[in-house]
């Protein structure tokens, strides 16, 4: 018998379900009204008082927030509550402009923290396991997230917060690990490690793996599965609206229960704004009905994904999300196609190639060019340019009937593209445009 961390919550019906999020979001909603000038300014723009929400059903009558409005609003005009009632901040690396800064009530963190306790226990952690937590602490929100989860399933947890791969390994074996939590890219790099060391599966105490924060295909999961020797879920999760948790992997590994008693989650069209009905890819979008002090309605999130509505093998009743397939803002558009990193991962990782590629774009003569730097494996290795010319062509048609397009294929040696301790960064593009 699996083992729930809150089943009364996670089984509910649909309608129990319905209940909870309808009577949070019309609170939610009051609550910003009440405190935040530039909610009120934004519902005023659009015409909408509390009065018009009632219920779920009105939740499309709300205003999008976008990443623009959190960078206008910053740092305190999002902040719900005063600030002697918070705790915590936790803030993203600002990548792509201005960091976003959220705050928590002691609250915030309480609930936080126990989703990713849901997200442990489904993924088979119990008070006997020994958690390692190699996620960055600090401001980023995967370590304290994460810790504080492990916590309230009662492992014994291990915060070595990510890099010193020497250090991961000794722990992981000195100390038993048997749960890990970090990045899929690294949890590859911690494998391709052990296995160096000349550890079989066998010989690895880990048992499940939770990874996430960044995009990841099922390939790169089954490479994972076979060189630690564990089951790996996904964890799916953003600063905004608290960090990992927000919806995570069950036993049946194909899709992540999204926390409805906690987050509302809806699929538009990113054009046009419109609600997608389940199983149409679009833009997913969250509103927080529980949060205090950084509540968010309708965050546009640009991570590109499907839900479903299916019943689980797992018995847990809430939606489940796939996959974020990239995000609106890192497909490329090369040559007018639209182009995720993770359909090139999924090309590779066929064809027997490890997780560690680069994907350079640029424009030559008006015309977009594709150039895909892939790391031969250390069996691969070769100098003979014969078999390398035909990898790299077995490479180019894969990318070919996958993409339609044509790329520049590089088989570069094994160990010659940087490892992340953290987020891969796998595309660099050099179009001025
Ligand atoms: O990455 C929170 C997190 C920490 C999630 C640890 C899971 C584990 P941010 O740094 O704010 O927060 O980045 C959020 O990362 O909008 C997605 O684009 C991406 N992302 C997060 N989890 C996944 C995942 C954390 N499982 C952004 N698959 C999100 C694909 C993911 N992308």
């Amino acid at each position: 018998m699996e083992r729930y961390y809150q089943p009364e919550i996670e089984t509910a019906s649909r309608e129990q379900i319905t209940a909870w999020q309808s009577e949070r979001l019309v609170r939610q909603v009051r609550h910003v009204w009440d405190n935040v000038p530039y909610y009120r300014k934004k519902m005023e723009e659009k015409g909408v008082t509390p009065e018009d929400i009632k219920g779920v059903e009105d939740l499309r009558k709300l205003p999008f927030v976008s990443k623009a409005d959190l960078r206008e609003a910053y740092p305190y005009g999002l902040v719900a509550e005063p600030l002697k009632n918070c705790v915590r901040i936790q803030s993203t690396s600002g990548t792509t402009g201005k960091r976003v800064v959220a705050f928590y009530t002691q609250h915030d963190v309480d609930l936080w923290e126990d989703c990713c306790a849901r997200a442990l226990v489904a993924a088979g952690a119990t008070d006997e396991d020994v958690c390692q937590v190699s996620y960055g602490y600090g401001l980023f929100t995967g370590g304290p997230g994460l810790n504080g989860g492990s916590h309230k399933v009662g492992c014994l947890t291990i915060p070595t917060s990510s890099g010193n791969t020497e250090r991961q390994i000794m722990f992981i074996r000195d100390l038993n690990a048997t749960i890990l939590c970090c990045t899929p890219s690294y949890a590859a790099y911690l494998g391709e490690t052990m296995k160096e060391m000349g550890l079989t599966p066998g010989q690895i105490p880990l048992k499940a793996g939770i990874f996430g924060a960044e995009a990841w295909s099922e390939e790169m999961r089954r490479d994972i599965e076979k060189t630690l020797g564990i089951k790996a879920f996904d964890i799916y999760g953003l600063t905004e609206l608290s960090g990992p948790g927000v919806a995570f992997e069950c036993s049946a590994q194909n899709g992540m229960h999204i926390n409805e008693d906690h987050f509302i989650a809806e699929i538009i069209d990113p054009e046009t704004g419109e609600v997608l009905p389940d199983g149409q890819q679009g833009e997913l979008v969250f509103t927080s009905i529980t949060k205090q002090a950084f509540p968010l309605l309708r965050y546009r999130t640009r991570d590109v994904c499907v839900l479903s509505h299916e019943k689980c093998s797992c018995g847990r009743t809430h939606v489940k999300m796939a996959k974020p397939r990239g995000r609106t803002d890192d497909m490329l558009i090369i040559r007018g196609v639209n182009v995720f990193p993770s359909q090139i991962e999924t090309v590779l990782l066929n064809l027997g190639y490890g997780a560690n590629y680069q994907i350079i774009v640029d424009r030559v003569n008006h015309t977009d060019t594709l150039d895909v730097q892939v790391e031969m494996t250390s069996e691969m290795f070769t100098d003979n340019m014969g078999e390398i010319a035909k990898r790299q062509k077995q490479i180019v048609d894969g990318l070919r009937s996958m993409l339609g397009l044509a790329a520049k294929v590089t088989l570069v040696a094994p160990k010659s593209i940087v490892r992340s301790e953290g987020k891969a960064v796998r595309v660099i593009d050099n179009r001025k445009i």
